[in-house]
């Protein structure tokens, strides 16, 4: 794009190619422009009663309001939470309490550390995300915090190295979505307000702000990748009821995500039929006027371009009084809508360097960590069953890893006590549980391996000989194993440099060099390439960890001594090389001094295991991948049509929206079944996945659509059903701007990763 970039902005505010000087519409680039969608829908309440019922009281409340207690509940004031919006103290309106993070309350006492997105991600398991959200939604509302910031569908992870990838579940669009519907499910059946975010396509660190350089990076899409890709698993948020979503940092076709009106208005609002408010990301208000008009609702975590001005653009005429109305309205109906009217516990969040009363908020939810921290480890390489362990009575344990310790970057006065720790090689840092910046949790107390695996020695009276720190460690002849731990750690605010270290590769490759039964932990923020030992002969066993919380070390042990028989499945592709992701390895970057950076994601579509299946690259272990200490054969795949849902083209357009968009695309149209049956030893949960082959022409080879997880005992066996809906079977038609499925037969496949696929069939449409 050979375009001056103060051009490409004007563009993005004017909205069409003639307001900003092209006259050939040909010459308008390909990506760059946002087109304008006004005014802003107002919500109705139509969604369902719940929604109308809270609609009802909101618009009561709301026409009683002076148009300055309309403002202020649009906006945000320094409080104790980290947003705090305006209170209508003359309607007992209390200030509504934001607070970070998606894997528990950051920043607080007494509060769990659960574990993050991607190592929920890595469980497959459904009633675990529900349960996650349940309990972290409980300890929200015994906070009384009304809005919890999460879940998170974006970054989905389309930039391997990206920095906050691991704040999400996985970069496949059908797994995510799953998982952020049952996090929004959890989170709203405890009462707490849940944030879907960040909406849309904050794909990388690199100048998400505008900065002294210039505006921040712009993510140039196409709409068939919005739909199909980015703003998919945010359906499955919305259909679960989200009463928040949070506008993104960056550039959308150059308009700030913020004040995008396609995005806002035209699909959230309009497509998706979204009932609830928009917030800001913090600071991602970048315009007063603009942001009101294109759908933005409250501002954070102060004023921003609002307030007073916005007042006065009410009063000019720049924002209508039913555009305030609805931004006001759709807050408080959020309010009614999870019952927060009513008794609602008082604020439990305190200044972390100031006495306070103690709200211990903890229950029994280290129980739900422990058993999602070992479901989501990921067994990569197992030689000769070397895992689980057999009561060993000496085993030596490597590596910077494997214990907490004290750091003294953890700066309190930013994140209150959280966990913002650099875990770099460098710096020997201890145990990795979560990443870094505003995603990160504040645990009351870690378990770190060491401490997990010297209690089982102490039990079973055997030796553990330990170095954290060498690169090149004793290694004890009598031991039976050696466990390497090592980890990749990310943050937001920047993006990996590196899916490898070498400090860490040789660490292992010295350890292997010498001990003949060698384990390597990683406890990764994502992806961690293992090329440089995962085909050394002693290394017979290796684990991605993860980032599992403060429960770290025990749910860990449950795996590696057996208690627990691992099955996490990888929520990504691990390449043999990391340029192997080509141009989705790294962030954008522009040249320094470039004003309006520019990243076009021209792949559409194709990111993580479509990339790999399209350009026919082996990966290392591919997506949906992770071994088990049993065996598995999958038989009787089955096709059976559902009911007697339409089969046309198109959803019914006579059928009004509702929130999570058009309802037919949710209709169940076939059911597809097969057996697993545990074959092996000991009783295992399996993770069944079905693929749809091709669904147009240049669409991915294969694409998740289902999965199940059930516990299988030894010679027992189960029905795993994958219920297919219209959406699944459907790409979205940028001409008639709707989901359209295709007649024709699509292929079906079930398997047990997305390259081990033991069963097909067709679904006949
Ligand atoms: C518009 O631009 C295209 C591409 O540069 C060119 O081929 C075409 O002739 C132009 N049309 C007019 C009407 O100038
Ligand atoms: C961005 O531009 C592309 C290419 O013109 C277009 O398909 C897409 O709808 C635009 N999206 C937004 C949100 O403006
Ligand atoms: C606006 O909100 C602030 C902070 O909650 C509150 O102190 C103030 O009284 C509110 N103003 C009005 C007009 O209600
Ligand atoms: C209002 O607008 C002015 C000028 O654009 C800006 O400096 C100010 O920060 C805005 N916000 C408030 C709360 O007045
Ligand atoms: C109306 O007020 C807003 C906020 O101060 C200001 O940005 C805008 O320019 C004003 N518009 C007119 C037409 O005066
Ligand atoms: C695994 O076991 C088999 C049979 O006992 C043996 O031949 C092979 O060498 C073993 N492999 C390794 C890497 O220990
Ligand atoms: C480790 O952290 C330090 C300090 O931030 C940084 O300079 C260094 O580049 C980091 N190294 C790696 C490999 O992460
Ligand atoms: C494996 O470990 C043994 C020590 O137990 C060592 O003698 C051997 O050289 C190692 N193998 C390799 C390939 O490093
Ligand atoms: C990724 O960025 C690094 C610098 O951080 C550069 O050395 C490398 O060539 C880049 N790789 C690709 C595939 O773009
Ligand atoms: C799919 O099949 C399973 C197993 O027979 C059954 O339990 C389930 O109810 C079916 N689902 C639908 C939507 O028909
Ligand atoms: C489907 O499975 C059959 C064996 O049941 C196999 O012969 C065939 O190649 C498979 N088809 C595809 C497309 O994988
Ligand atoms: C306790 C500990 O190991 N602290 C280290 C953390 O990292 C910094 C930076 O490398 C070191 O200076 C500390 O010694």
């Amino acid at each position: 794009m050979k375009l001056r970039a103060k051009t490409l902005v004007v563009a993005a505010v004017a909205g069409t190619a003639s307001c900003q000087g092209y006259t050939n519409e040909s010459e308008v680039p390909l990506y760059g422009l946002s087109p304008p969608v006004y005014p802003s829908p107002q919500g109705r309440g139509s969604t369902n009663s719940a929604w109308g019922t809270a609609y009802s009281k909101a618009q009561a409340i709301v026409a009683q309001m002076t148009i300055e207690e309309r403002v202020n509940v649009t906006r945000g004031f320094p409080g104790s939470c980290v947003g705090n919006s305006g209170a209508v103290p003359r309607l007992g309106i209390p200030p509504l309490c934001f607070a970070d993070a998606p894997d528990g309350i950051r920043g607080s006492d007494f509060v769990s550390a659960f574990p993050a997105g991607i190592h929920l991600g890595a469980t497959w398991d459904a009633k675990l995300m529900y349960d996650y959200g349940k309990a972290l939604g409980r300890e929200y509302r015994d906070k009384g915090i009304n809005v919890a910031l999460g879940p998170v569908a974006g970054p989905l992870g389309r930039v391997a190295r990206g920095g906050r990838n691991w704040e999400g579940l996985t970069n496949d669009p059908y797994l995510s979505g799953i998982g952020v519907g049952e996090i929004t499910r959890g989170l709203q059946d405890s009462g707490t307000i849940s944030t879907v975010k960040h909406w849309l396509f904050n794909e990388e660190e690199y100048r998400r702000n505008p900065g002294p350089e210039g505006e921040a990076l712009s993510s140039n899409v196409d709409d068939k990748t919005l739909h199909e890709l980015y703003a998919f698993p945010f359906m499955d948020s919305l259909k679960a009821g989200a009463a928040c979503v949070m506008c993104s940092y960056q550039r959308i076709n150059n308009s700030y995500g913020c004040q995008n009106s396609k995005t806002l208005n035209g699909v959230l609002k309009t497509e998706f039929g979204f009932e609830g408010f928009v917030v800001s990301d913090w600071a991602a208000q970048h315009a007063g006027v603009a942001t009101a008009n294109a759908g933005l609702d409250v501002v954070m975590p102060n004023a921003g371009f609002w307030g007073n001005n916005l007042t006065e653009a009410v009063n000019n005429g720049s924002v209508s009084t039913e555009r305030l109305n609805d931004m006001v309205t759709r807050t408080l109906a959020a309010w009614y809508l999870l019952g927060q009217d009513d008794g609602y516990p008082e604020v439990g969040v305190f200044p972390y360097n100031v006495q306070h009363p103690v709200v211990n908020v903890q229950d029994h939810h280290a129980q739900v960590i422990r058993q999602i921290g070992a479901a989501g480890h990921v067994l990569l390489k197992n030689v000769n069953g070397t895992l689980p362990l057999k009561k060993p009575s000496f085993l030596s344990i490597y590596g910077y890893d494997a214990d907490v310790k004290a750091n003294p970057w953890v700066n309190p006065s930013r994140y209150g006590g959280g966990y913002e720790v650099n875990f770099n090689w460098t710096t020997f840092n201890g145990t990795l549980i979560t990443g870094g910046g505003s995603g990160g949790s504040s645990p009351p107390y870690v378990i770190s391996p060491f401490m997990a695996i010297q209690n089982r020695i102490i039990a079973d009276r055997g030796t553990v000989r330990w170095d954290f720190v060498s690169q090149n460690p004793t290694i004890y002849a009598n031991a039976e194993a050696c466990l390497v731990f090592i980890n990749a750690y990310a943050s937001e605010s920047f993006d990996r440099w590196s899916l490898t270290d070498e400090w860490s590769d040789t660490l292992v490759n010295n350890v292997a060099a010498n001990c003949s039964n060698t384990i390597v932990i990683v406890h990764a923020t994502g992806i961690r390439v293992m090329d440089a030992w995962i085909e050394h002969p002693n290394v017979t066993a290796v684990m991605w960890a993860g980032l599992p919380g403060q429960e770290s070390g025990n749910g860990l042990v449950d795996v590696l001594y057996g208690d627990v028989t691992p099955s996490g499945k990888l929520p990504f592709t691990i390449a043999k090389r990391e340029e192997d992701y080509g141009s989705l390895l790294n962030s954008t970057v522009a040249p320094p001094g470039t004003a309006f950076p520019q990243s076009d994601f021209t792949e559409g579509v194709f990111i993580d295991y479509r990339a790999f299946d399209k350009d026919g690259i082996q990966p290392r272990f591919e997506f949906g991948f992770g071994l088990s200490y049993s065996n598995f054969s999958y038989s009787n795949l089955q096709v059976a049509r559902v009911g007697d849902a339409s089969m046309s083209p198109y959803p019914d357009p006579a059928i009004a929206i509702v929130q999570g968009g058009h309802p037919q695309l949710w209709d169940v149209l076939f059911n597809v079944t097969c057996t697993v049956a545990n074959t092996g030893r000991v009783a295992a949960a399996e993770v069944a996945q079905l693929y749809v082959g091709q669904l147009y022409d240049g669409a991915p080879v294969k694409q998740l659509r289902g999965f199940g997880k059930k516990t299988l005992a030894v010679n027992g066996s189960a029905v795993f059903a994958f219920p297919l809906t219209r959406r699944d079977l459907s790409q979205w038609d940028v001409v008639a701007q709707q989901w359209r499925m295709d007649e024709g037969s699509v292929d079906v496949f079930v398997g047990a990763s997305s390259r081990d696929l033991r069963l097909n069939g067709t679904v006949q449409v």
